[in-house]
This record gives C-alpha cells, structure tokens and sequence, in this order.
C-alpha cells in the first residue's frame, strides 16, 4: 500500500511540529550547535561542483560457514578533498568515509583491525548489539607499530612485538535487526581529533523484513555521512589540539571546550557534493557523523515530496512518519525516502542545513537529470518488530536519573555525569540482564546528544511532553539541546558486561562526559 497525496499532507503537517522547536538551541557562532565555529584558513569551493561519492562495500576476506571474516587497516593516506589541495586523512583502509561493511542480521562476522597509525586506536560498532570485549571500550586499544615513542593511557608496552599486537578481531554477532549503523574511533581523550581525521565508516545490517519491502534497492539506496570540517592553508585539516602528533597532552584549546565546528559541509568526505538522481524514489541513510555541529534539514524548493522517514538509529519504523524538516544531532541516523517524481527533469533540489548560516547553510544537491520507471513504494506499514514489546510486564523496574553538565576536575572545567568526570573504575549503573528501566537525562548548559553502548531505546517524553516526531522508533542516541530532558525506557539486552554511555559531541566526550555500565 503506497501512501496517498492526503497521507503525505497530514505526515508533512505532523512533521512541521519538527519546525517548531528546531531553532530553539541557537549559541552565537555556533549554528545552533553547542561549540566555536572554526574557520579554515584555505580557499574554500563553490559549492554543487563535485558528484556525491559512495564509500565502495567491503567484501569478506574469507567465509565459513558461519562466519564471515573482514580484514581492515586503519592508515594515513593523501586524498583530495578541496580542489587542488590535498589533505591527510586517518582512515579505513585509508578512505574518508571507510569502506561500508554489509552483513546479514543473525550473521557472525569478525572484522579485524590492523593499527598502521601513530596513534593507539579502539574502533566501536555504533548501534551494535556486542559483546563488551569487542565494544570498543576506550581504553581496550589497539597499540601502534611505533609504540616506544609514544604513551598510552592505558601503560600498554609494544617494544619488540609483532603483527598481532597491533591488530584486534572484534566479534560482532549481529543478532539485531536491520539498521544504519556506523563504527568509528574510539580512543580515550581522543575520540574527537581521530574521527576528524578520517576514523568512521557504515555498516549497514539487512534483514528478510527489510528486503521484502519495496522500498528502493540498490543505487538507490544511499548512505549519506554528513559532517563539518576546516581546513588550513594547504588543505590538511585544522583542529585545535592541544598537542597535535596525538600522542601527548589530550583536549583542545580553551575556546573550543564547547566543541568543534566546521565550516566546510562534507557529505561522504566530498564537500557540498551532487547526486544526480532520475524522477524517482530514493532511500538515504543520512547520518550526522559531525564531533560537534547539529542539523535542521531541510530540501529546498520542497514542493509536495517531505522527508518520509523509514527508519530510525535501531532499523524500520512501525509506519512513514513524513518531516518537512529533520533535526539530526552527532551519530544519530535517520533513513528516509525522497520522491523525485514530484520534480521535473532538470529541476535541482538542495538539502540545506536550517540551522546553519552562507556556505553552511548548504549540505548537499541533488539533480533531477532523467525520467525513469517507478519500481519502489513506501508502504503504510513497515515493521511488527518496532514496537516495544512486553512493556506492561517488565516496564521501568527501575528508574535513574542523569544530568549532564559542566564539572571542575582537579581545578579545569570539563564535562561530567551526575556530577562526575569519567572513571574508568566507577559504575554508574548496574542494570540486570533482560530487565528494562526508565533513564531519565537532563542537559545543561549546553546540546548534549545521548549515545548508549549495547541497547537500542524508546524516548517516552521529552520536557514532560510528548516525545518530537523525530524521536520516533528504537534509538541509540537521544538529542537534548540545552535545558532539555527526556525520559528513554531502555532493555538491557544482549550481553553481560562493562558498557560506556556518553555525550557524543566528541569533545564532551573527550572531556570526560561519559560514564560505564554494567549490565549484570
Ligand atoms: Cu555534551
């Protein structure tokens, strides 16, 4: 069943209450996000000159029969991001975004990541129901080849060792269902500068639900990572580290505590690209992989064709929810269907960034260049598994409440929970396997997006409210701009273990707003 012209109406109304509080965190220079506005010191493009790339699908380096194994080696590379220039990135496989690994719900896979940086690296599965041994726990690093010049937080020592102490297999057995996920750096005190670098790639899990719906398939089904970044005079990136090799004092200067923000709108590494696209539907998972900067989405001119959105952080939706405009904050994802039939050939479309101001105020272009047969449709219906099930007899055992904010440590201001910067050794939760709780989280002075390790939740309401449209399904990350809070019901499924939830603007994060769980 497709939806009708009146369905899509009443969905764009229904997303227009998006509108209505998307302005609402606007902070000086900023753009709506919470920290300081880098400008590059290069000549930055004109924007719409360069054609969207795709992050090329990794294949398996080998399979049994239950398995499939992924090789990956994180590594410098030279690429050209500005016209002309050329920039250094930390990559997978040394490509911004990494290469996009596709598995198969209910699927094993091992992906083993060979550490070619200068740097410890640990690499977490964002969205990913796994094992805490394979989380990516910030200090479960990978040590680097040159190990003897440099310090680890953890006091690893690699002098003399071969291959495989530079190398980890994590083990990702996937019983999920399908969702965008995205797997990134993970470093202690350094999360922020290496994902700048380069350090995040999709993973896209598939299931049979999912495929037997006739939502687009193949070329178009797109993932779009969008984030910020500046760039010096040469076209290497700029980023306010205190000590820029890594390796030494972690954080950034004062002014950029808050967090970091670019000037320069990349979309899968290219900035400000095109697509061109043919007079049909086309499914984008789009993901803010930004450290700091927030989004308002929006395309431009909109005609009759919202965003309808399909799916959300943890897989499909119960049924479309249509946005005039989508509020995407750091790591969440929002997979949504564009009808093109609705222009005409040569029509060019823009998804712009509300919240952002000249150049930033542009993400993307897409151009209509031909007409073509419709073979997909968004159903009314999507998915049976996106309800919470089994809330009347196990909801909200338990309630805990977590206010993030600004914290002194020894004498610095930094980012806490409940008062408290990150301690390794400290747990913040102790929830039993199977049970389900309410986590009440509350944000201030400043936007602070939400990411919990292992579990996927549901926001039960926002302000005391009812929950924004684009809260809807099972989510990982919960966006509060400052002075929100949001009530999530959260199962702790999956596994037993030391678990980290965090503030995913990178230099929050980085700045200790994180705490650890164990689920028991
Ligand atoms: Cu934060």
């Amino acid at each position: 069943m497709k939806i009708s012209r009146g369905e899509f109406l009443r969905l764009g109304l229904a997303g227009g209450v998006t509108l209505a509080f998307g302005g609402s965190a606007c902070s000086g220079s900023g753009e709506g996000s919470t920290g300081t506005l880098l400008p590059s010191k290069a000549k930055l493009p004109e924007p719409f000159k360069v054609p969207l790339p795709v992050p090329p699908v990794l294949e398996p380096a080998r399979a049994d029969a239950g398995t499939d194994y992924y090789e990956m080696t994180q590594k410098a590379a030279r690429v050209e991001i500005l016209p002309g220039l050329h920039t250094e990135v930390w990559g997978y496989n040394g490509i911004f975004p990494g290469p996009t690994v596709e598995s198969r719900s209910g699927r094993k896979i091992i992906v083993r990541q060979r550490n070619e940086l200068p740097v410890p690296v640990s690499t977490h599965l964002h969205g990913g129901r796994t094992p805490p041994e394979s989380d990516g726990y910030p200090t479960d690093l990978i040590p680097p080849k040159n190990m003897t010049h440099s310090h680890s937080t953890t006091g690893h020592t690699s002098v003399g060792m071969e291959g495989s102490r530079h190398s980890k297999a994590y083990v990702y057995p996937l019983e999920q269902r399908a969702a965008t996920l995205w797997y990134h750096d993970h470093r202690m005190d350094f999360t922020g500068p290496q994902v700048w670098r380069g350090l995040a790639g999709f993973h896209i899990i598939r299931d049979d639900e999912d495929e037997a719906l006739p939502l687009p398939k193949g070329e178009k089904d797109v993932p779009l990572m969008i984030c910020d970044r500046s760039f010096d005079e040469d076209g290497s990136f700029l980023y306010p580290s205190l000590d820029p090799s890594l390796q030494g004092k972690p954080g950034v200067e004062d002014d950029y505590m808050d967090g970091v923000i670019g000037d320069t709108i990349l979309v899968n590494g290219a900035p400000w690209p095109v697509l061109e696209v043919s007079a049909t539907k086309y499914r984008f998972r789009i993901l803010n992989a930004s450290n700091a900067r927030r989004y308002e989405l929006a395309l431009e001119p909109a005609n009759h064709a919202p965003f309808v959105q399909v799916g959300s952080d943890g897989g499909l939706l119960g049924a479309p929810i249509g946005h005039r405009t989508i509020r995407i904050a750091q790591a969440e994802r929002f997979d949504v269907v564009v009808d093109f039939s609705k222009y005409s050939v040569g029509d060019e479309i823009t998804l712009k960034n509300r919240m952002g101001q000249g150049k930033t105020a542009n993400v993307m272009r897409f151009r209509v260049a031909s007409k073509e047969k419709e073979d997909s449709a968004v159903p009314g219906k999507l998915s049976a598994m996106a309800e919470f099930h089994g809330l009347a007899d196990s909801g909200g055992s338990r309630t805990r409440e977590f206010r993030f904010t600004r914290v002194a440590d020894s004498g610095r201001t930094m980012w806490g929970i409940n008062g408290e910067p990150f301690d390794q050794g400290r747990m913040a939760a102790r929830p039993e396997l199977g049970s389900t709780e309410i986590w009440h989280l509350r944000a201030a002075p400043a936007a602070h997006p939400i990411h919990l390790h292992l579990v996927h939740f549901k926001v039960l309401s926002r302000n005391g409210g009812k929950p924004l449209p684009t809260d809807a399904g099972w989510k990982d990350t919960v966006d509060l701009t400052s002075g929100e809070e949001a009530r999530v019901l959260v199962r702790f499924d999956g596994y037993r273990g030391r678990y980290v939830f965090h503030c995913h603007n990178l230099e929050h994060e980085d700045m200790m707003m994180m705490a650890n769980f164990e689920v028991v």
